[in-house]
């Protein structure tokens, strides 16, 4: 008998979703954990985050693949839950629809952050939408930064979030665990999820089985229902607005009219951007989503080598076609 070399895992990929707020590491992450090093954001300048796939790497005989995704950050210029939404619901339809299944989820949290900001309870909300309780079960709550502040500390805060923020989600099967910032806690991490089963997310399901338009997701009905509440404050902020213009007016108070008028534009310009927002959750996309799935699947019965990396730039072109323009 001749020498005995291991067979190379053959069997599906092992799929992992990283998600969480903008700044919590979920680049590091995937960067330490894949070892890849190339900072994709440097590709698209006016993008600050977008959805990246890793090469395959190997880790404990799985060939094991991580998405990075962005974080919903309308504090960020240019950023909108809408357009953040859009970006991981096309791409999360178009592999479900090619037949890959997400295996395990990942969710950020800076242990550092002394309270839950509006920022991160939307970003939660989201995850929670987008994801639904079912997979809760193959989700990992990741928290980061230890190194920054005192263990004790850390844990104090990391007791009063399972308690409190993350007690829903735990106890339907969330798992919490501590990322240090180094490749072997990151390695260690994705180790213990090797052997989840795949999931289909709430938003796949809505999308791709029920065919809902975005709007009529969950997490689409999520952020529609934040562009009304925006929407109705800047209308009430016009009727004042007009009110302040008419009493200027009759004082002829020119320098007040001035200002007012000069407000009363950039009310104008936030609504016409919000009800732009609402637009992308409205659209059918149907027929760009279809097509990207059969490219996918076309890339991997063709010889092409690293389908997923030929796949971030038809996504890319798929999502560039679908976004408005700005
Ligand atoms: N001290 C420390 N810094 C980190 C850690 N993880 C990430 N960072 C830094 O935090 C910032 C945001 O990280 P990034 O991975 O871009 O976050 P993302 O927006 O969630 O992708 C970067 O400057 C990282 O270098 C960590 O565990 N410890
Ligand atoms: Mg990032």
């Amino acid at each position: 008998m001749g020498l005995h070399f291991p067979e190379p895992n053959v069997g599906p990929e092992v799929l992992l979703a990283v998600m969480g707020p903008t700044g919590s590491g979920k680049t590091s992450f995937v960067n330490l954990a894949s070892g890849t090093s190339r900072d994709f954001s440097e590709d698209l300048p006016d993008r600050t985050a977008d959805i990246q796939i890793t090469g395959t790497f190997h880790l404990d005989g799985h060939r094991v693949r991580l998405i990075d995704t962005p974080g919903f950050d309308e504090s960020q210029p240019g950023s909108n839950d809408a357009d953040v939404l859009q970006e991981i619901a096309i791409f999360l339809e178009a592999i479900y629809r090619a037949g890959h299944k997400i295996n395990g989820l990942l969710y950020f949290h800076r242990i550092t952050d002394r309270r839950v900001s509006e920022t991160l309870s939307q970003n939660l909300a989201m995850f929670r939408n987008l994801c639904g309780d079912e997979v809760l079960k193959n989700t990992f709550i990741c928290t980061t930064m230890w190194d920054l502040m005192p263990l004790t500390t850390g844990e104090d805060r990391e007791v009063e979030l399972a308690h409190d923020l993350w007690a829903p989600m735990i106890s339907k099967g969330a798992s919490m665990v501590r990322h240090n910032g180094t490749e072997y806690t990151a390695r260690t991490i994705i180790a213990r999820m090797l052997d989840l089963p795949p999931i289909t997310l709430q938003i796949q399901q809505e999308l791709a089985v029920d065919n809902r338009t975005l709007m009529h997701t969950s997490a689409g009905a999520k952020v529609n229902k934040d562009i009304q509440r925006k929407e109705a404050d800047l209308e009430s902020l016009l009727i004042e607005a007009r009110e302040d213009l008419q009493r200027a007016i009759e004082d002829n108070d020119m320098e007040m009219i001035k200002r007012i008028e000069l407000e009363m534009r950039q009310y104008e310009r936030s609504l016409k951007q919000i009800q732009a927002e609402s637009q992308i959750l409205a659209r059918d996309q149907d027929q760009e989503i279809g097509e990207l799935a059969r490219r996918i699947r076309d890339l991997e019965t063709g010889k092409c080598k690293d389908p997923w990396g030929t796949l971030r730039w038809a996504w890319q072109a798929v999502s560039a076609v679908s976004r408005p323009v700005k």
